[in-house]
């Protein structure tokens, strides 16, 4: 028998989802409809990337004599053009624009902010290997306009968001999200012949705890001794707490997450050396570790900086860095042992 819901569109359960908000007034929807049909978009190029020597490598023009993008170029763009005119906007924030993207003044305006990393993992673009977008949405505090003093709106806690997920491109598509309060996080597959994302992940519980750990390892020589007894930790022996985990990394983070997020596990990306300060790591607070903070803790997991809930953080710049351990509730908890200090 099918489960309840399941093979819905994204659409109706996001519109089921906002008929339960009295106050919702139907701009919320249109913003994320319109974020799934820039993710589309991405979604048709990233497919097609392979063909890129054929068609004509990045920098070159193809053989409609168009100049071929960078893919992460191009999803930015789309994204960007996609979600200015929607009325619903203030401002934007990407991992590609040092600045704040103000909304061209021909467009309306609204009280969302939008942030998102365009194509997450682009490392592995031209490998073949899942990349993904990450986005996260909260709600202006201010009733400021100016571009310049906007940035005070945007610079909220992740605790704030009124909605984040994910798309991953990969053996197929999906896009993952929630809406926060307890509603639980959900995950849609693109059936490319319908054109439609269609629920089939519905409710997604993260296992209390997994069986594996994924993390650059080739930093170790950059890691201070805490992190080191952390991954020494996850690779000794002992039965009684199923150890020693197997590891898993491909470096995009939206793929790591999305597996462990199914199956169980956590993945970090710890404070390294290499940060002038040593106290932060490669990633981003807020178009990357804040969106997945949140789906992660509706699945019923946790994620941290080490120290404290990721969610927690007030931040002082749009692009700052955290370290970041995030999956299963039980191993990132025991990581927040090791870092801070409580366990050795
Ligand atoms: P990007 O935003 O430039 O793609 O970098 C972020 C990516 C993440 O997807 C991934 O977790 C990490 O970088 C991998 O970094 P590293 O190659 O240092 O392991
Ligand atoms: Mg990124």
């Amino acid at each position: 028998m099918a489960r309840r819901g399941v093979g819905i569109t994204i659409t109706q359960h996001i519109l089921n989802q906002q008929r339960q908000n009295p106050e919702a007034t139907g701009g919320f929807t249109t913003l994320l409809n319109e974020l799934i049909v820039a993710a589309k978009v991405i979604s048709r190029e990233v497919n097609k990337a392979g063909l890129a020597d054929i068609l004509g490598a990045t920098g070159r023009t193809n053989v409609q004599d168009e100049q071929v993008q960078k893919l992460d170029v191009f999803a930015n763009q789309v994204i960007i053009e996609r979600m200015q005119h929607v009325g619903q906007l203030c401002c934007m924030g990407s991992e590609e624009n040092a600045d704040l993207i103000e909304i061209p003044s021909q467009y309306p305006k609204g009280n969302y902010i939008i942030v998102f990393d365009p194509l997450d993992g682009s490392s592995n673009i031209d490998v073949n290997v899942s990349i993904g977008t990450i986005f996260g949405v909260y709600k202006k505090k201010s009733d400021e306009t100016d571009i310049d003093m906007l940035l005070n709106d945007v610079l909220q806690p992740g605790v704030n968001q009124v909605a984040a997920g994910y798309f991953i491109y990969g053996s197929s598509t999906m896009m993952v999200y929630t809406t926060g309060n307890g509603i639980g996080a959900h995950g849609f597959t693109l059936y490319p012949s319908v054109g439609e994302f269609l629920l089939s992940h519905e409710n997604i519980r993260i296992p209390e705890k997994g069986k594996t750990y994924s993390v650059n390892e080739g930093n170790y020589t950059y890691w201070d001794e805490k992190t080191v007894a952390l991954v020494d930790y996850f690779k000794a022996k002992d039965k009684d707490s199923g150890r020693p985990y197997t590891s898993r990394y491909v470096g995009s983070l939206v793929a790591d997450f999305h597996r462990n997020l199914l199956k169980g596990g956590i993945f970090m990306y710890p404070a390294d050396s290499k940060d002038p300060n040593k106290t932060s790591g490669k990633l981003r607070l807020m178009v990357e570790a804040n969106p997945l903070a949140m789906v992660v803790r509706e699945a019923g997991g946790y994620a941290s900086d080490g120290n404290g809930p990721i969610l927690e953080i007030d931040p002082s710049e749009l692009h700052q860095r955290t370290p970041l351990y995030i999956g299963s509730r039980e191993d990132v908890q025991l990581a927040e042992e090791f870092i801070s200090g409580r366990r050795g």
